[in-house]
């Protein structure tokens, strides 16, 4: 236990004086139990700085971001209000390691969902659906991690920002234009999301059931994003989604 400690004051520590660690599995054999414990310690330590939750993230569940990580099984961690950008805001990229950007589909829990009900209907749990640009900033060298590395490391969690919030609907096959500031736009789909974004709560209910984590009334989900990511650079990243409208953020030096 005193060991996982450690391991989330490692990555914490590496949050804190941008300084990336390598991989815990290069030292530890941890179990994907071991791994949400030290999530859970991790969120605990940014709560005794002032910090609070304010909703939960999946990872992986695209193929893109599988791909291009390496990591085939879907991932939750949790976001903080330290890591929220409102809409058209400027960030500081010094705040970061080595941030990374990626366009996504948010949703907002109106009630909180009791995971130990088994009948429980997440999707009556939402009233409202929004795009939004997630940074991720991976707490290791390179962003090489494996896949207990990287639930350790609240997935990647770093940042996100969110649009105009709409009343829930179907957001699948719904094109997704990102418009990175240093790199060439991307075109995709949000039914790179699982096949349809929505499913992202159904496995995000999954986790949460078996991993204890709460998700709350008021509670923001990031469903994953729908293509790999790109470096975060100077200037201005745009997230627009067909029939949701678009999402800003301007990182600066
Ligand atoms: C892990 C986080 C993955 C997503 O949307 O798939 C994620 C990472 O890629 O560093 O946020
Ligand atoms: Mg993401």
């Amino acid at each position: 236990m005193t060991d996982l400690l450690e391991l989330a004051r490692r990555l914490d520590t590496a949050q804190t004086s941008r300084q990336a660690t390598p991989s815990l599995a290069d030292t530890h054999e941890l179990t994907i139990e071991d791994a949400y414990r030290i999530q859970e310690t991790l969120l605990a330590e940014r709560q005794s700085r002032g910090e609070h939750v304010v909703g939960v993230k999946l990872g992986f569940t695209s193929k893109a971001k599988m791909v291009q990580m390496g990591v085939t099984e879907v991932i939750v961690g949790r976001v903080t209000d330290a890591m929220r950008v409102h809409d058209g805001d400027f960030v500081r990229l010094d705040g970061f390691l080595h941030p990374r950007a990626e366009p996504e589909i948010a949703y907002r829990i109106s009630r909180a969902v009791d995971a130990d009900d088994p009948t429980v209907d997440i999707e009556s749990c939402v009233d409202a659906v929004a795009p939004a640009i997630e940074i991720i900033d991976s707490r290791y060298a390179d962003f090489r991690f494996t896949h207990t590395d990287v639930v350790a490391d609240n997935a990647s969690a770093a940042g996100f920002v969110i649009g105009q919030w709409r009343r829930m609907q179907d957001v699948a096959n719904r094109a997704v234009r990102f418009q990175p500031a240093g790199a060439a736009e991307v075109v995709g789909s949000t039914s790179a999301i699982l096949g349809n974004p929505v499913r992202a709560l159904h496995a995000l209910l999954a986790v949460c059931r078996t991993r204890g984590i709460p998700i709350s009334a008021g509670h923001v989900v990031l469903a994953g994003a729908a293509t790999a990511a790109v470096p975060l650079t100077a200037g201005t990243t745009r997230c627009d989604i067909a029939g949701l409208g678009s999402v800003s953020l301007t990182g600066r030096v």
